[in-house]
């Protein structure tokens, strides 16, 4: 999402950057090009056209023109705009005492309701200890109720369901008696689409609504419909109390249009964004952060929350002592790869770090040879995990069939993790910004290597990560 329009605010910035003087012209013209920009990712045309005159007025305003640096000046105020076009949002879910909350889910057909249920599930049972249930209530297709029971098993989270009724609302009565009477906090209502708006529909989910109350009614929207998602939200809006709209597929490759409209147009924010199909695909959404992905700024807020969620301040504390004194362990290296694994696909937490976006191209991370490397560990005995520098040539050959692997893998991946190992050490002594800019290398050059360093790496792309002369550099900034 958004990478054509990224690119186009990247071109109107890069031209000013390379003008002597700005003049008052140069900022129209950079207003126009952002206009049309705008337009191409789908924007609606009157939100462009405000946007870029409020643009405009405060640049003018702010003295761009004057200003040493005029295209930092005007990215600011470019991304302030832009945050301020699609918020104010409280990303947070306001649960209600006594529990149940109620949730609504409503949208068209194929919008990502049941899958975006699911999700919303498990984002509360993992991240706020609730205990949900989720209510079948999409009886237009008989496979719909199979659906989501498939995902609550998947996620360990019970589906009320009823078969053979024909009733939602009576469904959802029901569903909503069953978590009071099982002591659940929170129940996710999931409804039948349709195509399009049609009354039927409308009709339903508006009886459903006004007889289990909800606390929140969110709206699932596809992001790739563009505009007709937009226009799908202004017909649902005027016959529900939307408190928010959920934007799915967000990891496709759409303009982004929507994400951008919705908000202006209908009153009410994007609250949450499917970034995938798994269950785990559901982020907050921040405008701050989105204005700032738009602007190639990087997505560094997201990727820090994401891997708080994962890393326990002490155990950082531990494991960075252990770096500085070299004394990682193939059992600490792999607990953080299976970390970084649950975060979700490498290539996805990597596009966030800024810069590296444009990067990542079509690269791909194979995580097979993730589970391949973990099987060699697990093969090994704990001494040797603890210094893999002891295993010789006969255990080489017995780890290896013990993990199905080759030696060379196995001799590979103890190579490779010396000089992570030795990666590490180096960048104890570095400043947070030196580490984040080392870090970004040391993973560009493992890419570039084409994969993890880790594993079958016969590459020499990690032998480059901490040359000498680098390491020259780095303890000479220490002593600094
Ligand atoms: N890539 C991607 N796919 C998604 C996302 N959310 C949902 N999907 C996919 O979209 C398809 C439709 O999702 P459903 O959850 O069945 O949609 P629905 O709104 O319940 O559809 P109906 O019940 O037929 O109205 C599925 O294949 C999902 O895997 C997302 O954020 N990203
Ligand atoms: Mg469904």
């Amino acid at each position: 999402m958004f990478d054509a329009l990224s690119k186009r605010f990247s071109d109107v910035f890069g031209s000013i950057r390379g003008r002597g003087r700005i003049t008052e012209e140069n900022v129209a013209e950079a207003m126009r090009a952002i206009r049309t920009a705008l337009l191409e990712a789908d924007v609606h045309v009157e939100i462009a056209r405000s946007f870029c005159d409020e643009v405009y007025k405060k640049a003018i305003g702010a003295e761009v023109i004057k200003t040493l640096k005029p295209e930092q000046v005007l990215v600011k105020i470019v991304h302030d705009e832009l945050t301020a076009l699609m918020g104010p949002v409280d990303p947070r879910i306001p649960f209600v005492t006594p529990p149940p909350t109620i949730i609504l889910m409503a949208g068209l057909q194929g919008s990502g309701k049941t899958t975006t249920c699911g999700k919303l599930a498990k984002m509360v049972a993992d991240r706020h200890a609730k205990r949900p249930l989720l209510v079948a209530a999409d009886l237009k297709r008989p496979a719909a109720i199979d659906q989501l029971e498939v995902i609550g098993e998947q996620i360990g989270v019970p589906v009320y369901t009823e078969r053979g009724h024909q009733n939602a609302v009576k469904v959802c009565r029901n569903g909503i008696r069953e978590a009071r009477k099982t002591d659940r906090d929170l129940v996710i209502l999931d409804t039948a689409g349709r195509l399009a708006i049609d009354e039927e529909m409308m009709a339903e989910i508006a009886k459903v609504a006004e007889v289990t109350t909800p606390h929140q009614i969110y709206l699932v929207l596809d992001a790739m419909t563009g505009q007709d998602a937009v226009n799908t939200a202004k017909s649902f809006n005027e016959r529900l109390e939307l408190d928010g709209v959920i934007l799915t597929k967000f990891d496709s490759d759409t303009r982004g249009g929507a994400a951008l409209s919705v908000k202006r147009v209908t009153g009410k924010p994007i609250k949450f964004m499917g970034v995938g199909e798994k269950m785990e695909n559901l982020e907050p959404f921040h405008p701050d952060r989105i204005a700032g992905r738009i602007l190639g700024m990087g997505d560094m807020l997201s990727l820090v929350e994401q891997a708080q969620q994962q890393f326990d301040a002490d155990e950082a504390v531990k494991l960075e002592k252990k770096m500085a004194k070299g004394q990682l362990t193939l059992d600490d290296f792999v607990d953080q790869m299976r970390k970084v694994r649950k975060m979700g696909s490498m290539k996805e937490l990597m596009k966030k770090i800024p810069g590296m976006g444009d990067q990542m191209g079509d690269m791909d991370i194979d995580e097979g040879e993730l589970d391949r490397m973990e099987a060699v560990v697990q093969s090994m005995t704990p001494k040797e995990r603890h210094n893999p520098f002891i295993i010789d040539a006969s255990r080489r050959r017995r780890i290896a069939r013990g993990s199905g692997a080759d030696p060379q893998d196995v001799s590979g991946l103890v190579k490779s993790f010396g000089q992570m190992r030795d990666a590490m050490k180096a960048m104890t002594g570095m400043s947070m910004m030196q580490r984040m800019k080392f870090g970004s290398t040391l993973s560009r050059q493992m890419m570039q290597g084409g994969g993890m360093p880790t594993f079958k790496s016969k590459s020499t792309a990690t032998k480059r990560v901490v040359s000498k002369k680098d390491r020259r550099k780095q303890r000479k900034k220490r002593r600094r």
